[in-house]
């Protein structure tokens, strides 16, 4: 029995995730692949692409909100709990899918989640574990619009990094909605976020961080921002080194950048998942020799 070959989109809450994976789904089908697409968000409605698999079918946010009682964040959890106990639901179907298959998992955006409580760690477990074995590739979105505050930007670096400390999985960080900031930052400071330079935490008040002041204001509708107070305080310059001496450490946090509407920039993202769980040395044909008969190699 072959493997199975997954990606399980996370991220913060309207960071494009469920456009992503509209834009995956369409890349494979234009290249002939098959995918299956999983919902995972209780709330989600409007699919470009009608997922394979709806947590709808099992619970709905809003009738857990209606008959328990709870706001958004604990029914939600509640419905991951839900999921957990009746794990069935979503691991019978994925007996049947098959290796050539990419098992595209869209994720609802309440990062506690991924970051806070074990649940999603231990759904993960189960899909990679077991019987179903997925080989499994978080693709962790941050909207490329946080750049423009480098507090925020960072602060979603460091739920990236919990993310995949957490998740245990091969990890793909990825700056989603680049459209939004083309001809807005210039490329070489575009490269000091693809590949955080930790130095941007230090000199955030400097007169080179005006481009990312100036169009903050029209971005937040005019909401105060405390960011550069934050950046400047001397107690936090302390904190910011440690901070970016942390990210650094991991200096497995990069970001991919992922313009929707540019075929190759979804191409490339998707080149890189097939990567990182090997989805391809598993669809060579196999060669007869190669079989010395025993067959059973777990
Ligand atoms: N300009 C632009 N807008 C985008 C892009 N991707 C998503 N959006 C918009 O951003 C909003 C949120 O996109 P979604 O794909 O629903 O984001 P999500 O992460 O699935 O959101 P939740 O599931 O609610 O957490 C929508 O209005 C999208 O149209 C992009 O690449 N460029
Ligand atoms: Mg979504």
């Amino acid at each position: 029995m072959g493997s199975r070959y997954g990606t399980i989109i996370m991220g913060p809450a309207g960071a494009g995730k469920t456009t992503f994976a509209s834009s995956l789904i369409s890349h494979l089908r234009a290249s002939k692949r098959s995918c299956y697409y999983i919902n995972l968000d209780p709330a989600a409605s409007d699919f470009v692409y009608e997922p394979d698999l709806d947590i709808k079918d099992l619970i709905t946010l809003e009738d857990v909100m209606e008959e328990l009682h709870l706001g958004p964040n604990g029914g939600l959890i509640y419905c991951f709990e839900f999921l957990l106990d009746n794990l069935d639901f979503l691991t019978d179907p994925l007996e049947n899918v098959t290796e050539e298959y990419l098992i595209i998992i869209d994720m609802p955006g309440q990062i506690e989640l991924y970051t806070h409580v074990p649940i999603v760690p231990n759904l993960v477990r189960a899909l990679t574990k077991g019987s179903l074995n997925i080989s499994m590739c978080a693709a962790y979105l941050l909207e490329s619009t946080f750049i423009v505050d480098r507090a925020k930007f960072f602060s979603g670096t460091l739920s990236a990094m919990s993310a995949m400390l957490m998740m245990e999985l091969p990890h793909v960080n990825i700056l989603s909605k680049m459209d939004l900031v083309k001809g807005q930052i210039g490329r070489k400071e575009l490269k000091r976020y693809v590949d955080p330079d930790v130095s941007l935490l230090q000199d955030g008040h400097g007169r080179d961080s005006g481009l990312v002041y100036e169009y903050k204001d029209g971005l937040d509708n005019g909401e105060p921002t405390n960011a550069k107070n934050i950046m400047t305080g001397d107690s936090f310059a302390k904190l910011n080194r440690a901070v970016g001496q942390l990210i650094d450490d991991f200096s497995l946090v990069s970001f991919l950048k992922l313009d929707v509407q540019d075929e190759d920039s979804v191409g490339a993202i998707l080149s890189y998942i097939d990567d990182a769980i090997q989805y391809h040395e598993a669809q060579e044909p196999k060669e007869p020799n190669d079989d010395l008969g025993d067959g059973d190699d777990g």
